[in-house]
C-alpha cells in the first residue's frame, strides 16, 4: 500500500473516499490509476453511517475537485457526500455482500438534484479514468 500512497499531497485534485478499510482492495485499483497518470489524491477513510461528524469536518475543509466514494452494502456515502458538495462524487460499489447489487442500487438511486455517477461493482480503477476525464476539461 505504501507505494499507492506515492502522489498523497496537501492541494490533492481527488478525493478517495472508503466506507471501510476492507474497501482496500477496490479502492486501492483507483489509487493506482491516479498514481500512473499523475493526479494527485487524498484517501480517507470516513464512514458516513459510522462517523457522520467526521466526514461533515472533512468535507467542509476539503479543497479537492472530484470525490470518489467507494462503499458496500447500504453505500450511503457517495449521496451524502453528494448532498454536501457541488463538486462531481464517482461512487464505486463493493461486494461486500449481495455480489454487490445492494450497494449498486443504493448508489445509483439517487433522487432528484442529488445526482451521484456511478461505475461498476468493484470498478475502483474505472472511478479514476472517469475522475481523469472530468478534470481534463481544465485544458480545453
Ligand atoms: P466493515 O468491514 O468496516 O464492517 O464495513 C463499507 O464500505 C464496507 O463495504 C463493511 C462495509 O460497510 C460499508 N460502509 C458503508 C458506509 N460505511 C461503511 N457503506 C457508509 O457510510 O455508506
Amino acid at each position: 500500500m505504501d507505494d499507492l500512497n506515492g502522489k498523497k499531497s496537501n492541494n490533492p485534485l481527488v478525493s478517495i473516499i472508503a466506507g471501510s478499510t476492507s474497501d482496500k482492495e477496490v479502492y486501492e485499483k483507483a489509487i493506482k490509476v491516479l498514481n500512473e497518470n499523475n493526479i494527485s489524491y487524498d484517501l480517507q477513510i470516513i464512514s458516513a453511517h459510522r462517523d457522520p461528524d467526521k466526514l461533515d469536518d472533512y468535507l467542509k475543509h476539503s479543497k479537492v475537485l472530484i470525490y470518489i466514494a467507494v462503499a458496500g452494502l447500504s453505500a450511503a456515502l457517495p449521496g451524502t457526500i453528494a448532498s454536501k458538495t457541488d463538486k462531481p462524487v464517482i461512487g464505486v460499489p463493493v461486494s461486500a455482500k449481495l455480489g454487490g447489487l445492494d450497494a449498486l442500487l443504493s448508489i445509483v438511486q439517487m433522487p432528484p438534484q442529488v445526482p451521484v455517477a456511478c461505475v461498476g461493482i468493484d470498478r475502483g480503477e474505472n472511478a479514476a479514468y472517469l475522475a481523469i476525464k472530468i478534470l481534463n476539461l481544465r485544458n480545453k
